[in-house]
């Protein structure tokens, strides 16, 4: 808790370290009240070494016991709250030098989840981004990498697996029933990469070999009972190891690979040398209690950490600032892994339409706030707030775009070079950027602008068609969201559509504020589709006629833009509160009847624009009133095509085993899609088959489907099966996690009581825990930040809800918090009494005089 001023750290006042270390040794005897941490660090003059300067280093929340140096008691120090500062050391510091500290710390105490901690009476450690100062004192920068070799002790009952970073070297039994295991890491890390796993666990295991015929040993560490949740994860991983070595030629550098999956933790997992750590959700998978995308964000997650190995770990960030050259290029990555994973051309274009729709619910509205901030940050109080969809979302489209702007091949060759030039190395934004450049004889320069300016730049595009010339002018003009910006390095894909066909995609480069491109021996009034794929992280000004997008929606080759017409048609509908016409109508028909589209492209094309998307278009946001619009238009989709609805309910069964494949869990996305349109046509008529589909479901993506259908659309039936889905799941929780989210997402329902009253029955609920952080967002954030028309009432009600959650979650764990402070960010951009009221709850969470540097900083922005 810290009730001084903010502190800011800025980018540019980075100084490289006057100590760096060699060799680092720990020895941490873990008992939940009382661990001894002994450190030994081998101490070198560092990069900005000065004679004489004192060496400090980091601690919070430690007790000290006793400091040595070379051998001997050192008594030359000072103790502060942080850090401790110790002078007089040998040679003035000119050699190097060993420290011994001891220091105790205790885990069952810890609430916050960083650094060391118990879950479930077994020991995790979370050190990103500045948790290993709760372990030990240390310079706890990510530029200072050494090599570790960690013991770990404990009561044998009580913590039969030990596990740390790197290869096990020694096991051995000690007196009164204690153990102990020692651990080598062969690579030198940040302590921000470091991990402790210790406990009642149990493994799944395989070997690999991977490319240099090298074999691997993989394991999957879980609590007994999830044992058989294991095995997705597992082929996850081996498909991340073999997609890795094909796409970039990187192998899996260690002899040993281990996951381990934890039910506390604040965020998805944790990328630590050899020693992953994920949160349960992104591990525990079965067909009877996880959806299709729980199996596809496994997949994902898997991926992401295993690819941190060598973005992010064998090449690792200078500072904080530089986050996105470690996230953005790992998301990309992920997200490529995934879309290769689909199997399908037809499948890759689901998965970036499934990005982009991410990246504009939640990452436009970031850009455009209170905590916009460029993917490298210039500025921060709390870097835990920086790990943002900015930094990850954000960051993966600009590094897309080196992809779009020197093609497949191009990228790989900068990234062959950014491995040859800094393996080892922690690293700049500016290093990755000059490795694409210059692998590829390219200047760059004008692409750093979207390291350094905030915003989603907006483009508008003038299209001029002479009948006469045969020539199209299409001009485009870049403007930013903020003032005194440069001109964006913006690549666009596009393509005229015509009759004839006969017109390719062609790759503009947008570099100045104004640019015109003229075709030639065009023969009729094309189409324009642009930003295929989404090629840029843009918002297109662009007013094309409804006729136009029609054509787009039916006919254009680009998957993306296709569905892309599609939601801007939905779009200015429900914005103009109108209902869809005719023409509309038919269009969705057709491409619900089409044989050759894909299952997951439909129910993509036919899911409308999410309220926080459409926020953003206005000026004034009458949430209750973009609530209803949209559900008005939604309820004439269900109505109008009802047969269709019906028919493909039947045509998208998957009978026979479960399999959760791309092309079958598009099947059963529209198959739930449709029965979500049948009961909202009519719910009194379609119940009696979701129930049916409730009871007889082998797997939970249908089963949760048909509940959530029961719910959202006011069915009688839903109690009845909300009870019988707690029952049969009581001993799940993450099962138990979509219950609670389930119901705290539901929307307003007339004669219905409000959400907001389930919420609160929720939150009093046996099984509801304040320190799990899964089961507080499966409740507080799933109701505050994920159900907009619930949340946002004119009496204010939500907000102050807000408001309580927020003071009560803060001093038990800020990051969650934090996360929740976040809800309000928007505020500025509500019509009245929405506005002033949440502008009340931000001042009632202002005035606390005990908030965290996470939740000050957050609810400090939204009000300056
Ligand atoms: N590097 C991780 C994200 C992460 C960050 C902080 C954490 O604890 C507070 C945990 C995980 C990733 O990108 O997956
Ligand atoms: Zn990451």
């Amino acid at each position: 808790m810290k009730t001084d001023l903010p502190q800011s750290f800025r980018r540019l006042e980075y100084r490289p370290p006057n100590f760096t270390f060699g060799k680092v040794a720990l020895d941490i005897a873990l008992d939940p009240a009382r661990t001894i941490v002994k450190s030994s660090l081998e101490v070198l003059p560092g990069p900005e070494f000065k004679p004489g300067e004192p060496l400090v280093l980091q601690g919070q929340e430690l007790e000290f016991v006793s400091l040595r140096i070379n051998g001997a008691a050192h008594r030359h120090f000072e103790l502060n709250p942080e850090s401790i500062t110790i002078h007089s050391l040998p040679n003035e510091g000119r050699e190097a030098f060993m420290v011994e500290i001891i220091s105790i710390c205790v885990p069952e105490k810890n609430t916050s989840l960083m650094g060391l901690y118990v879950s479930n009476g077994n020991f995790f450690t979370q050190c990103e981004a500045e948790g290993f100062r709760k372990i030990t004192y240390f310079l706890d920068r990510p530029d200072v990498m050494a090599r570790y070799t960690v013991t770990l002790r404990a009561r044998e009952t009580e913590c039969p697996v030990l596990l740390s970073n790197g290869n096990l070297i020694h096991k051995e039994k000690l007196p009164n029933g204690w153990h102990s295991a020692v651990w080598e890491d062969p690579f030198p890390k940040p302590s921000y990469l470091f991990a402790l796993v210790a406990g009642k666990l149990e493994c799944i295991e395989e070997t690999i070999t991977t490319g240099s015929g090298a074999k691997k040993l993989l394991q999957i560490w879980v609590e007994p009972h999830d044992l058989n949740k294991t095995r997705h994860a597992m082929d996850s991983l081996i498909a991340s190891i073999h997609w890795d070595e094909k796409r970039y030629g990187l192998e899996l550098d260690l002899e040993r690979f281990m996951i381990v999956a934890v039910g506390d933790f604040n965020m998805g997992a944790m990328e630590n040398k050899g020693l992953n750590i994920f949160n349960t959700k992104y591990v525990l998978a079965q067909p009877e209690t996880a959806t299709d995308a729980d199996f596809a964000n496994i997949e994902s997650v898997v991926g992401h950490e295993y690819f941190h190995n060598w973005t992010g770990n064998r090449v690792t960030c200078q500072d904080w600032f530089q986050l996105s050259l470690k996230e953005g290029l790992t998301v990309f990555r992920d997200q490529e892994f995934s879309a290769d994973q689909m199997g399908s051309e037809s499948g890759r274009a689901v998965k970036r339409i499934e990005d982009v729709r991410t990246l504009r619910q939640l990452q436009f509205p970031e850009d455009a706030g209170p905590m916009a901030h460029p993917i490298r940050p210039d500025e921060y109080q709390e870097i835990n707030n920086f790990y943002t969809v900015t930094v990850y979302e954000k960051g993966a489209e600009v590094v897309r775009m080196y992809q779009t702007l020197l093609g497949v091949d191009g990228f790989r060759k900068g990234m062959d070079l950014y491995f040859k030039r800094h393996d080892g190395q922690a690293v700049t934004c500016e290093d990755f950027l000059a490795a694409m450049a210059d692998a590829n004889g390219r200047d760059l320069t004008q692409f750093k602008n979207w390291y350094s300016q905030a915003g989603t730049p907006r483009v508008k595009v003038e299209e001029h068609y002479n009948e006469a010339s045969k020539q199209y002018v299409l001009t485009l003009t870049q403007s930013s969201a903020k003032v005194n910006q440069q001109p964006f390095h913006i690549p666009l894909k596009m393509r005229l559509l015509t009759s004839g066909d006969d017109q390719k995609e062609q790759l503009l480069e947008l570099t100045q504020e104004k640019q015109s491109w003229t075709f030639e021996n065009i023969s009729e009034k094309p189409v324009l589709s642009i930003n295929r794929g989404f090629s840029a992280p843009i918002i297109l000004d662009f007013v094309q006629d409804e006729a136009d997008l029609l054509t787009l929606f039916s006919s254009d080759d680009d998957a993306f833009n296709r569905w892309e017409a599609g939601q801007k048609l939905a779009m200015q509908f429900i914005l103009d509160n109108r209902l869809p016409g005719a023409q509309l109508i038919a269009a969705y028909r057709t491409l619900l009847l089409d044989p050759d589209l894909d299952p997951a492209f439909k129910e993509l094309a036919m899911t409308l624009p999410a309220e926080a998307y459409l926020y953003e278009q206005c000026a004034s946001v009458d949430p209750q009133n973009i609530y209803s619009a949209r559900r008005a238009f939604r309820h004439a989709i269900a109505t109008e095509l009802r047969m269709e609805w019906a028919a493909l309910y039947q045509q998208m069964q998957t009978p026979g085993d479960f399999s959760p494949d791309g092309v079958s869990a598009g099947k059963r996305s529209l198959k739930n899609l449709a029965l979500s349109m049948l009961l909202d046509a009519d719910v009194a008529i379609w119940s009696a088959m979701a129930v049916n589909q409730y009871q007889n479901a082998n797997n939970m993506t249908d089963r949760y489907a048909a509940l959530s259908g029961l719910v959202v659309n006011g069915s009688k039936q839903a109690g009845i099966c909300l009870r019988d889905f707690y029952s049969r799941f009581t001993d799940d929780a993450l099962v138990i996690d979509k219950w609670f989210a389930l119901q705290a997402s539901r929307p307003p329902i007339a004669g219905v009581e409000p959400t907001l009253v389930d919420v609160m029955r929720l939150r009093e609920h046996e099984a509801f825990k304040l320190n799990n952080p899964n089961r507080v967002r499966s409740v507080i954030h799933a109701f505050c930040m994920g159900n907009p028309a619930s949340f946002h009432q004119a009496d204010g009600s939500g907000y102050a809800f807000w408001a309580d959650a927020v003071l009560t979650l803060d001093p038990i764990n800020p990051q969650v918090a934090a996360r929740l402070a976040r809800g309000l960010d928007r505020w500025r951009l509500f019509a009245e009494p929405y506005q002033s009221k949440m502008h009340a709850a931000l001042e009632k969470v202002a005035a606390s005089k005990t908030l965290s540097a996470d939740v000050r900083e957050v609810i400090s922005k939204a009000l300056a």
